[in-house]
């Protein structure tokens, strides 16, 4: 009975070979049937490898007997019950660090494209717009006010980031941040009315989950941005819709959305949003970073030595 690893998704651009001498890996993504692959194999499979939107459930990780260690390529785990892991002893590792300076880049990327319209620009141009007049003007970040949901390591990485744009900077989460020299707002409704820019770098979850709703979308205001790189459970996908359609917020950037692959097809019409395809990670450096950390805290669990990057309850 071989140990094998269950694979939920692929780890491009590095894969599974440095665990292949010890380990069978079930590629699942490449299974004909996934469930009765699972199922075959439920006594031999020890670990998981999963990421953002590949769901490791109670009903998974109750299926799976002998699983020790859950292996997350990402650093959000909203994707994995961490009770149910926790109930039964089950490991999980994430990515966290390696991903920071890539994923912040992404959120800079998406509101400096919406504010100074740089997608609609480049349309402007490939179709001879430009040729009937200039492209609508866009907003300035020197001087606006950055709200950052979520100053972990990545809110923070924005920050530092928005620092050199000549933006101020003030953020909302669980807890105010004493050695840092942002304003803390403990409440978000009354950040959204100060900020041009509302940043979402916080985890995703239950505890997240829908907090950009109406009522802040509406106190973000008809000149204020809404830039998504954390997960999009945390915005009202509905509440958000209507607000862009009726200008009630100026524009967003979304990097995450609440049913991806899936996106809400009234996004694609609109000129004022800029959307990506989950890329906050997506670099060949960090993926391979993050590749190699999913590895390696699988290897240290097996052979007894302390992990790289447990996740703690
Ligand atoms: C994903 C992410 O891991 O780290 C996270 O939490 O959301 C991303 O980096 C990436 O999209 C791979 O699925």
């Amino acid at each position: 009975m071989a140990k094998t690893i269950l694979a939920l998704t692929s780890m491009y651009p590095l894969g599974f070979e440095n665990l292949e001498p010890d380990f069978e890996i079930i590629r699942l993504w490449k299974e004909k049937d996934p469930e009765a692959a699972i199922h075959e194999r439920r006594n031999d499979i020890v670990a998981v490898v999963a990421t953002a939107g590949r769901a490791v459930s109670r009903k998974l990780i109750e299926a799976l007997p002998n699983l020790e260690i859950i292996g997350n390529f990402a650093v959000g785990t909203d994707n994995i019950d961490l009770v149910a892991a926790q109930e039964r002893g089950v490991i999980v590792t994430n990515t966290p660090d390696v991903l920071t300076a890539d994923t912040a880049d992404t959120a800079i990327a998406l509101l400096l494209s919406v504010a100074r319209r740089v997608v609609e620009g480049d349309a402007y141009v490939r179709i001879a717009k430009w040729l009937n007049g200039p492209l609508p003007l866009g907003a300035s970040l020197g001087g606006k006010t950055v709200g950052i949901v979520g100053l972990g390591r990545i809110g923070q990485a924005i920050a530092k980031r928005a620092v050199a744009f000549d933006m101020d900077i003030v953020y909302h989460g669980r807890s105010e941040k004493e050695d840092l020299p942002y304003r803390f707002y403990p409440q978000l409704i009354d950040m959204a009315k100060d900020c041009d820019f509302l940043v979402l770098s916080c985890a995703g979850g239950e505890d997240t989950k829908h907090i950009v709703n109406s009522a802040v979308l509406e106190a973000l205001g008809a000149d204020g941005y809404l830039i998504n790189v954390a997960r999009g459970s945390v915005v009202d996908e509905e509440a958000f819709l209507i607000a862009l359609r009726n200008k009630t917020i100026a524009g967003a950037g979304l990097d995450v959305y609440e049913n991806e692959p899936h996106v809400p097809e009234a996004l694609f019409s609109m000129d004022n949003v800029v959307l990506l395809p989950h890329i906050g990670s997506a670099t060949v450096e960090t993926r391979s970073r993050m590749g190699h950390l999913v590895i390696d805290n699988i290897q240290a669990h097996f052979k007894g030595e302390p992990l790289k990057t447990p996740v703690t309850a």
